[in-house]
């Protein structure tokens, strides 16, 4: 037998993948990329005696590989939050899909441990922007402020390392982020003991001090547009970026618009926290655009369609108008 861990990259993958493993601990391969790197089900080789757990990427978008695995035998166990679709129905599929704005994958896995791991959710669910359930679980273990400070940053940082274009941008690959974090049961001893992550956290400090000084490109009543330099800096930011404006302003939806590393804009928006909906929808307009209701993008925007997009983005969250 086979076992394939596959995994987003990001906090909320990493995190709910750790909880699994402490609680089930088994070897496997690593299937992982950067957060937007979300079509991993098709790397794993169809076969009979494969068992995949797969955690935080889309099923909707890993469709295909999905019916592939399960038509020639293997089991997979399949955890997340994204727009699903259909589910397939086959008794090798094990589902645990929830697509509620206020859950996330390392949520699910909580649940489905009884919360056996849960300071890693705690942690999992600060880096997937859900700060309020995250302190309602660190509550729920009797976790005080500065502990739930320390998991937030924790998350966050491990959140900070996936947001790139593209793997060369990576200050570290998650697999091997998610190795050196697999060495600790203990998510509060990790960051005093992991340099790497210290590393991650400063540079997420310094790229968030420069993306503080930028005016909006676009200003509607409904939210802001921030339009971000070709810059290493600003392709890592624009994600933590996105997170602490839409907390700086909650009424207001936020999209950050950065240029992408084969041409063309990527798009990173925000519903208003006030009011968690029409992300996905606005992004679904545009051709390579997908997400949830509350967090969605498009990973390639042609920069002659910019003006399209801030028409849309303004019908979408105009405050006047009724969700469509
Ligand atoms: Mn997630």
């Amino acid at each position: 037998m086979t076992h394939y861990d596959v995994f987003n990259g990001d906090a909320d993958g990493i995190c709910a993948l750790q909880q699994l493993r402490l609680a089930v601990p088994q070897d496997a391969i690593l299937v992982t990329g950067v957060k937007r790197d979300v079509a991993l089900l098709r790397q794993v080789p169809c076969a009979p005696d494969a068992r995949v757990a797969v955690f935080d990427i889309s099923l909707d978008q890993n469709r295909e590989a999905l019916l592939a695995l399960l038509e020639a035998g293997a089991q997979v166990t399949y955890f997340d939050h994204h727009h699903a679709g259909a589910l397939p129905v086959h008794p090798g599929f094990h589902g645990y899909i929830d697509t509620a704005p206020l859950v996330c994958t390392s949520i699910l896995v909580d649940r489905h441990l009884q919360g056996a791991c849960r300071a890693w959710a705690v942690a999992g669910a600060f880096g997937d922007n859900l700060p309020d359930a995250a302190r309602e679980l660190g509550a729920s273990l009797g976790l005080g402020p500065a502990q739930c400070a320390l998991l937030q940053a924790l998350g966050e940082s491990i959140n900070y390392n996936a947001y790139v274009d593209d793997e060369a941008d990576l200050i570290i690959h998650p697999a091997e982020l998610y190795r050196a974090i697999h060495r600790h049961a203990d998510p509060l001893a990790v960051m005093d003991s992991e340099p790497v992550l210290r590393r991650i956290r400063d540079i997420r400090s310094r790229d968030l001090a420069q993306a503080a000084d930028l005016a909006p490109h676009g200003t509607f009543p409904g939210g802001r547009v921030f339009l971000l330099p070709d810059l290493p800096w600003s392709r890592r930011v624009r994600g933590a970026w996105g997170n602490l404006l839409v907390h700086d302003a909650p009424d207001l939806a936020h999209a950050v618009v950065s240029p992408g590393r084969q041409g063309g804009l990527v798009v990173s928006v925000r519903a208003p926290l006030a009011r968690l909906r029409g992300a996905d929808a606005l992004c679904r307009r545009f051709p390579t655009g997908g997400g949830r209701a509350a967090a969605a993008g498009i990973n390639h925007l042609p920069v002659e369609r910019l003006a399209d997009f801030l028409a849309a983005f303004e019908r979408a969250f105009d405050p006047a108008q009724p969700p469509r």
